[in-house]
């Protein structure tokens, strides 16, 4: 393909529209649909005695009142497991509305449908359900301890328990001249995107069709696991994703027990039906993560070589599990990072508490995974007095070892087997841009100034472009205009530019006559969705196949019309020629009529393409053997393995002496994504992802009580960073392309978010001079941490002067 587009800077063709208050949300839709609320438990842990719901019967205006009772057949068994794992010993998943029991505040007991959403939420005050309330499990402690169980016949509160090793981590340990053990705390925090979760059914009983708009992440999977929970014929479930106000993991899961009632409700009552989530119920019905305790024991030689690292951690995964272990699956095998861990052993234990479920968040256990590597690291160059940078790089796997087999199974199954990446070369820009070598004196002059600023650093190495498949359909209608459709939807990532770019280049046509769809079933059979940073790889390498399909077709048929060997063609701004013969020519438009040559021509472009007279040679078929009428073609894309991306940040912050106030001064970021498809995209991407790694490290936590009630669930009391918080983030990019599909790309919507709490440990410690070990960290902590260490309850930092230079490997 000849390139124009792809690789280009071109501004994301979606924003004047989102911009300017021209999308369509899901609360933008069904104006006219009967809307639904729900009464959650009150109680953390609470068995139900009873549901008396007879004060909202005679509520005018509404329209059903629904228990678990009221549910049909599979509507009320409980929601699947969405990815089995062999270490899940336990799946525990919700019903969609409780029965019997309820294990997190916030749990959907009642739902009621009527006119408007102010009657349903009144009527909702009117039911009186009784609870012999239980005690809960709150926090990782709690649940490790076993004493108190979530579920019954869940031991220990074990959901999975999963060991890998490669070589024999513990012996290298013990043999090791240097070993130190971590305990670190990885606190819960939870996705805060804009929009709400949000659902409107439809049922059509002529054509018994169900047709469902929801702001999910994965419309494909919804609509395969609404047709089999309502046992519809799936050609008879319709999913349709509209525009949608941001994800992050938290619309992965299919279907919420909200999207599985209003759709059951929908064909029941013949009504369309609408719910969307209020701010309180995202906090309280959805889904957190990143909740974890670990601990690390490493062994390294003298001059920081890692010889073993053994890791146990402990996963809180809240009180269901319809996700699996994706994330500290995530944890364990991306912990590894850049570095070469000749023996490597870890340990986790998911364990079910009484709070919201956990599912993957941004970055989906990478964070956690990349705070004890990272934490582990600089522990090392503490330990041994040696430049950060220097022990990262003694450690790095090189790139002429590329492919490089960690030894481990990926989340996927499959063998984590890095695919490209020069983690020398990303140091050494890294170093570069963010000054890392003039930086002690920069430090040492600041601190004569009473200032504290302190330098961080952190690496991380991501899987993406995780498989099974995903779809592309690419269509050329007569007008010239080009219809592509991929499954999976979008919530903000820019798709509709990107791929645009990626099929105007592969059929040599201009990027305003492109025009993407994404997450509509109706567009495309098969699709899987948006998440682990996958539409690149995977939608990204489908609409390639599509169009190249797309423009072989085209190119045998111009080259009938022209009377011309279809290798002598190629096609610029739409228009098909013989190449060096710029009079030998016909648009592609009229190649789309001659694909489907009518008996009638409905359009200008049609009559014209009358003078090719269809098939030139009046002896062949109208439409030539083996093929379709239409310019059009589907590609579909399905990965040996994933693809692994690899980024360093730095940052520098400054510490305030007086009220530990935590500024971060500068933000750089070095990141390989493979061949970039649009370096714009991919830098908003990196800007929103430090965002809300800035948001994790400094800011949010969910914090439960004793009881599990939820004591900051409002944007008051959960504090995310303003725009004044989010540092202008310095990027450079570094382009390993990966073998494994063919436009060479890997993922990059996680990226931003996976270091920062690392990096930002690394720096604050760096000013402090004391360990940081547990995130998030906030002033009022640091405040404390500083009156320990000077009460002599908190170790000091030997590195304050490294005596090596990084680059002295
Ligand atoms: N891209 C590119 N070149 C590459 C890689 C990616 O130009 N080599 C572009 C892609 O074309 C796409 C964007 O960067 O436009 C992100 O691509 P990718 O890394 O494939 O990630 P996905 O599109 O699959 O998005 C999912 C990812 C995840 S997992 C979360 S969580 C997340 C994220 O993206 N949620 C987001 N970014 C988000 N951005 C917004 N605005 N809202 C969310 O909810």
């Amino acid at each position: 393909m000849t390139t124009k587009f792809f690789g280009e800077p071109i501004t994301r063709r979606e924003d004047p529209r989102l911009v300017s208050g021209h999308g369509k949300y899901l609360d933008d839709l069904g104006q006219d649909a009967l809307e639904a609320a729900f009464v959650r438990s009150p109680h953390a842990h609470a068995r139900i005695l009873d549901i008396d719901v007879s004060a909202t019967l005679d509520v005018p205006g509404v329209v059903a009142v629904w228990t678990h009772d009221d549910l049909q057949d599979f509507e009320a068994e409980r929601l699947p497991l969405l990815v089995p794992h062999p270490s899940v010993r336990h799946a525990v998943t919700a019903y969609a509305l409780a029965k019997d029991e309820v294990k997190h505040v916030g749990e959907p007991v009642v739902m009621i449908i009527a006119t408007d959403r102010y009657l349903a939420e009144d009527a909702c005050q009117r039911v009186r359900v009784s609870y012999e309330t239980l005690p809960a499990v709150v926090g990782v402690a709690a649940a490790r301890d076993g004493e108190l169980l979530v579920h019954p016949h869940v031991p220990g509160n074990i959901g999975a328990h999963l060991i890998q090793e490669v070589g024999d981590a513990r012996g290298a340990i013990e043999a090791a001249p240097h070993v130190l053990e971590l305990d670190l705390d990885f606190v819960r925090s939870a996705s805060m995107p804009l929009e709400g979760k949000g659902v409107l059914a439809s049922y059509d009983p002529h054509e018994q069709r169900l047709r469902v708009w929801s702001s999910t992440q994965t419309s494909g999977s919804l609509r395969a696991a609404l047709s089999a929970k309502l046992q519809m014929p799936r050609e008879k479930v319709e999913v349709i994703t509209p525009d949608v106000g941001g994800g992050f993991g938290v619309k992965l899961i299919h279907p919420w027990p909200e999207e599985l009632c209003v759709a059951a409700a929908a064909r029941r009552l013949l009504v369309d039906v609408k719910w969307t989530e209020d701010r309180r119920e995202h906090f309280v019905s959805s889904a957190h993560e990143r909740g974890q305790l670990q601990r690390a024991r490493v062994g390294f030689d003298d001059e920081g070589r890692v010889l073993g690292l053994d890791v146990e951690f402990w996963h809180d995964h809240g009180a269901y599990m319809p996700y699996g272990v994706i994330v500290p699956l995530n944890t364990s095998t991306q912990l590894v990072g850049p570095y070469k861990l000749p023996n490597y052993r870890v340990e986790f234990t998911s364990l079910y508490t009484n709070t919201v479920l956990v599912s993957p968040y941004r970055g989906a256990g990478r964070p956690q995974g990349v705070f004890i590597s990272e934490r582990v690291m600089d522990a090392i160059a503490d330990e041994l007095n040696l430049d950060r940078a220097l022990v990262r790089r003694r450690n790095f796997i090189q790139p002429e070892e590329m492919p490089y087999d960690v030894g481990l199974m990926f989340q996927d199954g499959r063998p984590t087997i890095y695919d490209s990446g020069d983690f020398p070369a990303s140091l050494d820009t890294l170093l570069a841009l963010v000054g890392w070598d003039d930086f002690l004196a920069v430090q040492a002059q600041a601190r004569a100034e009473g200032r504290r600023i302190g330098l961080g650093i952190g690496c991380y190495v991501e899987g993406t472009g995780a498989g099974p498949y995903e779809g592309g359909h690419v269509q050329i209608e007569t007008s010239g205009r080009v219809n592509v459709a991929t499954g999976l939807p979008t919530a903000g990532q820019g798709h509709a530019t990107a791929f645009a770019q990626i099929v105007a280049d592969e059929l040599g046509v201009r990027i305003e006559d492109v025009f993407v769809t994404t997450g509509d079933t109706r567009r495309i059979e098969y699709s899987v969705g948006t998440f682990a940073s996958r539409a690149a790889v995977m939608s990204g390498s489908a609409v390639h196949l599509a169009a190249q399909e797309v423009k072989q077709k085209a190119l045998t048929i111009a080259g009938d019309a022209l009377e011309a060997d279809p290798a002598d063609l190629e096609i610029v701004d739409g228009i098909v020629r013989v190449k060096g013969d710029p009079n030998s020519q016909i648009p592609l438009a009229m190649v789309a009529v001659l694909s489907n040559p009518l008996r009638y021509a409905f359009d200008e472009t049609a009559r014209a393409a009358t003078q090719f007279g269809g098939r030139s040679d009046l002896s062949k078929p109208p439409i030539a053997d083996g093929t379709h009428p239409g310019l059009e073609g589907t590609g579909y894309y399905s990965p040996p393995r994933s693809t692994f991306s690899n980024g360093m940040h730095a940052a520098i912050v400054e510490t305030d002496p007086e009220t530990a106030e935590i500024t971060i001064l500068r933000y750089c970021v070095i990141h390989d994504c493979g061949t970039v498809i649009n370096p714009m995209i991919v830098e908003g991407q990196v800007h929103g992802g430090v965002a809300q790694g800035v948001g994790g490290a400094l800011y949010e936590k969910i914090e439960y009580d004793a009881d599990g009630q939820l004591v900051n669930a409002s944007f008051m009391d959960f504090l995310m960073p303003f725009a004044s918080e989010v540092p202008h983030v310095e990027i450079d990019h570094l382009q390993t392309p990966s073998p494994l599909n063919p436009l060479g790309v890997k993922g990059a919507g996680e990226a931003g978010t996976i270091p920062a709490s690392a990096v930002l440990a690394s720096a604050i410690e760096d000013a402090e001079g004391f360990p940081i070990t547990a995130m998030p960290i906030n002033p009022s902590q640091l405040w404390e941490l500083r009156r320990r260490h000077a009460a002599g309850d908190w170790p000091s930092l030997r590195r304050a002067q490294p005596q090596t230079p990084h680059d002295q490997a």
